[in-house]
């Protein structure tokens, strides 16, 4: 098992703590991370040249039927004990703020309070043409997907897109200025199975060392971070972070 405890005591002695996670949190939950080769009827594609706009526009039925097969996935899977851990840090240590990458909603589902969403979520789909709010489906998909035509906006006809940032977009201003902003003010920053590759989401822990902040990461493979954190933890989310809080919190 990792040593945990000199992670522990940076964790319970923090005034502000900031948890930035990526795929890998959910990773142990079903949810396939975008360095997983991708199934099913998507095996001959990789996450990275379906999440852009351009594929959208090439393909829509194709990259609509992904996305309702990934939202329709998120609906039928658990928080894991990493989820149910970065909750647990909320509750220790009150002025924790938790960004993350992911397009699911299982830090919610877990009880985190208010998530900073980089990304966008797979639940707020909008139109392609206007922008307008488009209303999330609720219907499964099949195991293996299948291609969908997006919906049609009601107000203009355009065709309906998930409301996730692709490559090439611009992140969400508020949610990135709030990342920005806890990362430069938290004396630990916690980084949880993210590859560190997509910016600017991977400058949040540079930033965070920058301004004198104590870098944790856990993850099961070195990344780009390693340079960055003070301390690595090299394991799963489900097995580091439990045993982190209980270290930085013993149960009396
Ligand atoms: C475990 C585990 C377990 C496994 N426990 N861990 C600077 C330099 C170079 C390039 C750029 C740059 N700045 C911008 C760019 C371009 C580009 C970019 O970063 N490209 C790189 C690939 C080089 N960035 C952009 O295009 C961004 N936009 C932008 O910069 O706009 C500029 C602009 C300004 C003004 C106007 C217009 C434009 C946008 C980036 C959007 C990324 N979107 C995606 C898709 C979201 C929707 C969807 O989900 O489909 O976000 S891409 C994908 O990557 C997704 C993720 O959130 C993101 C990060 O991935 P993450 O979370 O790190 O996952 P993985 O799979 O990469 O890694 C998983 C990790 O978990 C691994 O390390 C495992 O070891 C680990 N793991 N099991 C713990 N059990
Ligand atoms: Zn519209």
């Amino acid at each position: 098992m990792v040593d945990v405890r000199d992670a522990a005591k940076a964790l319970a002695g923090a005034g502000r703590v900031v948890v930035f996670t990526g795929a890998g949190i959910s990773a142990e939950s079903g949810v396939p991370t975008f360095r997983d080769a991708l199934t099913g009827l998507w095996e001959r594609f990789d996450a990275q040249a379906l999440a852009t706009p351009q594929a959208f526009e090439d393909d829509p039925d194709l990259v609509w039927g992904w996305y309702e097969w990934r939202r329709s996935l998120a609906l039928r899977v658990r928080p894991n004990p990493g989820h149910e851990a970065v909750a647990a840090i909320e509750r220790h240590a009150p002025h924790t703020v938790v960004i993350t990458q992911n397009v699911d909603d299982l830090h919610e589902q877990a009880g985190s309070t208010a998530p900073i969403h980089l990304h966008g979520s797979l639940f707020t789909p909008r139109c392609a043409a206007c922008s307008g709010p488009a209303e999330p489906s609720r219907q499964p998909e099949p195991e293996e997907g299948r291609r969908l035509a997006p919906p049609r906006c009601g107000h203009c006809g355009g065709p309906v897109r998930p409301g996730v940032v692709w490559f090439g977009e611009a992140l969400p201003v508020e949610p990135l200025e709030s990342a920005v902003q806890a990362a430069t003010e938290c004396d630990v920053l916690l980084t949880i199975g993210t590859s560190g590759l997509v910016y600017p989401a991977a400058d949040i822990p540079v930033v965070a060392a920058r301004f004198g902040a104590t870098v944790i990461q856990v993850n099961p493979q070195p990344t780009p971070l390693d340079e960055v954190a003070a301390i690595n933890l090299p394991g799963t989310a489900a097995t580091v972070l439990p045993a982190l809080v209980e270290a930085a919190w013993p149960p009396s």
